[in-house]
C-alpha cells in the first residue's frame, strides 16, 4: 500500500516526499488559545482489568498543530509498584520530566523510570533529551534496537530539521501557539534538542519490570520505522503500539519505512490478543477497534480514523488535569517504592510470539 498525499490546502513544495504526518501538520494551521494552561495536558486513564500496575496516564502536547486534528501524539506513563516507563516523549520544546514531576506523575526520587521511545520520529524521541539532565533518579533511555541510533546520533534531526527549517517560514503551519512560558519561541526553537543518549538497545522479547509480576514485553516491528516497537502486557491483553497501529492516516511511506515489513508486523499484531490498544496517536482503542484498524489498512485504506468512529468502545480518559493538581486518579507513586532498578532482559523470544516470560538483570 502506498500512501498518497492530499492535495487539498497543502502548498508547500516537496509535501509528497515527507511523512504523512508532516504533510498534515503543513496542511492544516489552526491557532488556538495558549494562554490558559500548559504545553502538556495530562490525563488519567483506569488500569486495564488484569494489568499489575498501579496508574496510567496520557500526555500530550496541546498546541500542535497535530492537536487540532486529534493526531497529536500520546505519550503513555505507566507506574508499577517499583518502577515506571514513559513510553514516547514528544518534540522537547518543553521539559516533560518536568511536567511529569511538577504534576505528581512521577516522583524521580523514589521511581526508576524507563523512557522508551516507541521509534525514532522526532514528535515521539526528541523529548528523551530532558530526562537525563531533569531527574536525580535512575533513568534508562531505552529504543528499538533499528531506531536507537538514530536518536543518539541525532539521526532523528534530520526529520525534526525540517520541521525546524519550515517553522521559521510557516510557524503557525507546526504549532499553533508557542508555550506560555516561552516568551521567543523562534529562539526556542533554534535551540530545538532532538540528541539523546540511548541506554539501553530492545528488541524483540525484552521485558521491562515494574515490580510485583507487572512485565511489559517488547515487540519489534518494523515498518513504521527499522526500530519501532510495541509494547505488551499478557495478563491484561494491553498494548502500546507505537505508530504501528492507530486510528488514522498509518503511515508505511516514510523516510525509513519499509512497506513489506510493515505488512508481516500487522499480521503479527492481527494475530495477538488484544482487548485495548494505547497507540502513538489518537483515541486509546478497544480490541475490536484494534482488529478494524488492521482490516482498514490491510484493505488499502488510507484514512482508517473512521473505524474509531463506526464501531463504540473508545477506552477514554478517567479525568482531565492539565495542571500541577494531582487527582484521585493519578496516584503518585509515593509508597511502597524499593531501592530496584528497572531492568531490560533478553529472554531470546520467538520471533512469531509474545514470550511471556522474565528474568532480571541489572543493566
Ligand atoms: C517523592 O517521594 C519522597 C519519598 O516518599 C517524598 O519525600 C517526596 O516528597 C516526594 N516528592 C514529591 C514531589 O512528591
Ligand atoms: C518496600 C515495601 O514496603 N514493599 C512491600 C510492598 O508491598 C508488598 C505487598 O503489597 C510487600 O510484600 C512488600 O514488602
Amino acid at each position: 500500500m502506498i500512501l498518497k498525499t492530499p492535495t487539498s490546502r497543502c502548498f508547500l513544495s516537496g509535501c509528497a516526499n515527507w511523512p504523512l504526518f508532516l504533510v498534515l501538520l503543513c496542511c492544516r494551521p489552526t491557532i488556538v488559545n495558549a494562554n490558559d494552561d500548559g504545553w502538556f495536558e495530562t490525563v488519567s486513564f483506569a488500569v486495564p482489568e488484569g494489568a499489575p500496575w498501579t496508574s496510567l496516564t496520557r500526555t500530550r502536547e496541546r498546541y500542535t498543530t497535530e492537536a487540532n486534528d486529534g493526531h497529536e501524539a500520546n505519550f503513555w506513563l505507566i507506574q508499577g509498584s517499583q518502577a515506571a516507563v514513559l513510553i514516547d516523549t514528544g518534540f522537547g520544546l518543553e521539559n516533560l520530566a518536568q511536567h511529569l514531576m511538577d504534576g505528581g506523575y512521577w516522583n524521580a526520587s523514589t521511581t526508576p523510570l524507563v523512557v522508551v521511545a516507541s521509534h525514532e520520529h522526532f514528535d515521539h524521541a526528541a523529548g528523551m533529551s530532558v530526562f537525563p539532565a531533569a531527574t536525580s533518579s535512575d533513568v534508562v533511555l531505552a529504543a528499538g534496537s533499528g531506531d536507537a541510533n538514530a536518536i543518539t546520533e541525532s539521526i532523528t534531526a534530520r526529520t525534526a530539521d525540517i520541521l525546524v527549517q519550515e517553522m521559521a517560514f510557516y510557524p503557525d503551519e507546526y504549532f499553533s501557539e508557542a508555550p506560555p512560558s516561552v516568551t521567543d519561541f523562534a529562539a526556542r526553537l533554534s535551540d530545538f534538542q532532538t540528541q539523546a543518549n540511548i541506554d539501553r538497545e530492545l528488541v524483540e522479547g525484552d521485558t521491562i519490570e515494574l515490580g510485583d509480576g507487572a512485565v511489559l514485553t517488547i515487540m519489534a516491528l518494523p515498518g513504521h520505522t527499522p526500530g519501532s516497537i510495541a509494547l505488551y502486557d499478557g495478563p491484561s491483553q494491553t498494548i502500546f503500539t507505537g505508530d504501528t497501529l492507530y486510528a488514522g492516516y498509518l503511515i508505511d511511506n516514510a523516510v525509513d519505512s519499509n512497506v513489506d515489513d510493515y505488512a508481516t508486523s500487522m499480521d503479527r499484531l492481527a494475530a495477538l490478543s488484544v482487548k485495548q490498544a494505547y497507540p502513538g496517536h489518537g483515541e486509546a482503542l478497544s480490541g475490536e477497534q484494534y482488529l478494524a484498524v488492521i482490516d482498514c489498512y490491510n484493505g488499502g485504506e488510507e484514512d482508517c480514523s473512521y473505524v474509531v468512529e463506526e464501531i463504540p468502545g473508545t477506552v477514554k480518559p478517567l479525568s482531565r488535569s492539565s495542571s500541577s493538581s494531582s487527582t484521585s486518579e493519578s496516584v503518585p507513586p509515593d509508597g511502597n517504592i524499593t531501592t530496584t532498578a528497572p531492568t531490560t532482559t533478553t529472554d531470546g523470544g520467538d520471533s512469531d510470539t509474545v514470550p511471556s516470560g522474565s528474568s532480571a538483570s541489572s543493566r
